[in-house]
């Protein structure tokens, strides 16, 4: 019997934290409506996209008669809705803390500091902005990718030999700071594993 999906739709473009739901709904291999954002255009600023994120920010997802947005939330979410495709452990797991713990990290541990740096380089009107932040979210980052360095001498993936969601909310952002160029070879063992999610038939899919 053919499974019956709900209609998914994401709305983001590809080069922005969009990139984590395109991700999760690859490695989900489910059938899904990629709608790109134009910032230029403020497509995020029309009422019909206010009407799904007020905020106006991307990624949104629109699952069955479900919208949300929060990156992180979504990729917990749709992992959740497809328990038979693990990309999250049994709930009732301690494996599923730690994916839980790292997805936090991701989100406000990792990620800060770079949003930090950025933020206060672009994406914040002129007015808003505060020099001299780099030192501190680059220490902070640091202290942060220390902590994935530390976890990733011995392991494949954040959990071990299996690839979860929280490999996608790290991932991404650790492809955000090489991009960046705040990951580099002083990190060997997070960076080979950065290179190896990169290596995942999801990631080229997504590239091509
Ligand atoms: N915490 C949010 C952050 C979302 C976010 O800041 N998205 C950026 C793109 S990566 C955005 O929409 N920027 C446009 C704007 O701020 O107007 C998430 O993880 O989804």
């Amino acid at each position: 019997m053919v499974k019956k999906y709900p209609k998914i739709e994401v709305w983001g473009p590809k080069k922005s934290r969009t990139f984590r739901v395109l991700w999760a709904l690859e490695e989900l291999q489910v059938p899904y409506i990629h709608h790109h954002i134009d910032f230029k255009k403020k497509e995020n600023k029309t009422d019909l996209f206010l009407a799904m994120n007020p905020f106006s920010k991307v990624p949104v997802l629109k699952f069955g008669e479900t919208t949300l947005f929060e990156s992180g939330a979504i990729v917990e979410f749709l992992a959740a809705q497809f328990p038979e495709k693990n990309l999250a452990p049994p709930s009732q797991s301690s494996l599923y803390a730690k994916y839980l713990q790292w997805n936090y990290f991701a989100m406000t541990e990792l990620e800060q500091p770079l949003w930090s740096m950025a933020k206060h380089k672009f994406a914040l009107p002129f007015e808003y902005r505060v020099s001299g932040m780099d030192k501190t979210a680059l220490f902070e980052f640091d202290k942060a990718l220390e902590v994935i360095e530390k976890e990733m001498f011995d392991k494949t993936y954040l959990l071990g030999e299996n690839f979860y969601g929280c490999d996608i909310l790290i991932g991404h952002t650790l492809q955000w700071a090489r991009s960046a160029k705040f990951l580099d070879e002083s990190h060997p063992y997070t960076l080979n594993y950065m290179k190896r999610l990169n290596k995942r038939n999801s990631i080229d899919k997504l590239r091509a």
